[in-house]
């Protein structure tokens, strides 16, 4: 049942401008005109999930309202609009990290379950007792616990590449523990916590070098930088649609067409099938294969919307505007007394976390919000992470396209209340 996309429609082309227009992006989002508590919102909890565009919004509206079908099976009108849509989607997901072909591009719900669907497969062919997976101490749970669990029915071992107090990964380390053992090397390529981008280019080129594959954790990596999937030469990259202003319930894995194909299959159903028999079942070819049962169709023509809004302004635009106000925002934080950001790296995006001498980050986000100010308190899903800095949890302010300088003084203002409050 493969589709072969011919034209891919793009909706709201908005012509890529030179110049980095954040007020006229502002009002795409209708999210961020909101007042909270009386104070109009700020919010800074991008890399929880992002507010979504104004054409995300029409996008999924415009499936449920006049498309909505299943996919791939129908003959109807109906049914052939939704397809295309949706496979235009996959195609636009495809150029967008310069993927060779579009059936190397898996729709899954997000970075997670793209993450549980390399270890269900991959490594339940590959992944034998004594073997090893290799990741780094910056990890999200989502790229920790799927490696424990295929390791502890395995009886196979996770090793960690350790970090600096900066939150640099130590790559002398990083490289000594590649080895003969190691399957597959499993890395964050931005950290959610400390904002390092981490050098996944020469990662990859290392752990090659001894024959083993890479699966890239691009969750907060796709929202900030251009990615190109072929320049990184990994084996898979993992993405969520709703950290890149696209909706919730959908993501891309996207893998290496040889390796997909060797892999069996995730989930079985429908879809994912050529024929079947009670004797014998012949499964689909890429992507297919992967995708048992419908899809989230609207998350999916929606994720597509996100992609050509994103094309319209330019990543590298996004990149450097964001760049610019993430020094702005680490120069005028960093110089409140008492105050400690975690994550220093050289090589930064999007995030700023941090500790305040004698305040619980918890009452540092329950005052912030008072303030209109939206910022996440916790773990972060980096336990490991938050031992390793000798922290029980941090406030993290986290950045979009649609930030401004502006709210990073509202965030300083505010975290001056919370001193005057409980210091
Ligand atoms: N990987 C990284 C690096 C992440 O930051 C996250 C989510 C995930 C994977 C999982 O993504 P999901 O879309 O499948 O949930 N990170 C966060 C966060 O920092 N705050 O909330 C979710």
């Amino acid at each position: 049942m493969a589709f072969t996309p011919h034209h891919v429609t793009e909706t709201s082309p908005r012509g890529s401008s030179a110049e980095f227009d954040v007020e006229r992006i502002r009002r795409d989002f209708p999210a961020l005109a909101q007042k909270v508590h009386g104070k109009p919102l700020v919010y800074l909890d991008n890399a929880a999930t992002s507010q979504k565009p104004q054409a995300v919004i029409e996008a999924e509206e415009h499936f449920y309202r006049r498309d909505c079908s299943n996919i791939h099976r129908g003959v109807h009108e109906l049914s052939e609009r939704a397809t295309k849509s949706y496979e235009d989607a996959r195609v636009k997901a495809q150029r967008f990290v310069n993927a060779p072909d579009s059936k190397e591009i898996i729709f899954v719900r997000g970075a997670t379950e793209a993450i549980n669907l390399v270890a269900g497969t991959f490594g339940r062919k590959y992944v034998q007792a004594g073997d090893e997976i290799l990741i780094t101490a910056m990890e999200h749970h989502s790229n920790i616990v799927p490696w424990q669990i295929l390791c502890e029915e395995k009886g196979a071992k996770l090793r960690v590449a350790p970090i600096n107090d900066r939150g640099e990964l130590l790559l002398a380390e990083y490289e000594k523990l590649l080895g003969p053992k190691t399957r597959l090397a499993a890395l964050v390529h931005v950290s959610n916590v400390l904002g390092t981008i981490n050098p996944v280019r020469e990662m990859v080129e290392s752990a090659h070098r001894k024959g083993i594959p890479v699966l890239l954790d691009g969750a907060q990596a796709a929202p900030h930088l251009k990615v190109d999937v072929q320049d990184l030469d990994c084996e898979f990259y993992a993405f969520s649609g709703h950290k890149l202003y696209g909706p919730t319930g959908i993501g891309v894995l996207y893998g290496k067409a040889e390796v997909l194909d060797a892999m069996p299959p995730y989930q079985g159903g429908g879809d994912m099938i050529s024929s079947v028999t009670f004797e014998k079942t012949i499964y689909n070819s890429l992507p297919y294969k992967f995708e048992a049962g419908t899809s989230n169709i609207a998350g999916g023509i929606g994720l597509g919307a996100a992609v050509d809004y994103l094309n319209g302004i330019g990543m590298e635009s996004i990149a450097a505007y964001e760049d610019e106000l993430l020094a702005y925002a680490t120069e005028e934080i960093s110089r409140i007394p008492g105050l400690r950001i975690i994550g220093t790296a050289e090589k930064k995006a999007g995030v700023i976390s941090f500790v305040m001498e004698g305040i619980h980050p918890h009452d540092v986000g329950t005052i912030l919000d008072q303030e209109g100010i939206a910022v996440r308190t916790g773990h972060h899903c980096a336990q490991p992470l938050m031992e390793r800095f000798g922290i029980p949890a941090t406030t993290r302010a986290s950045l979009a396209l649609y930030n401004t300088k502006r709210e990073i003084d509202t965030l300083v203002m505010g975290i001056q209340k919370v001193k005057e409050l409980l210091g």
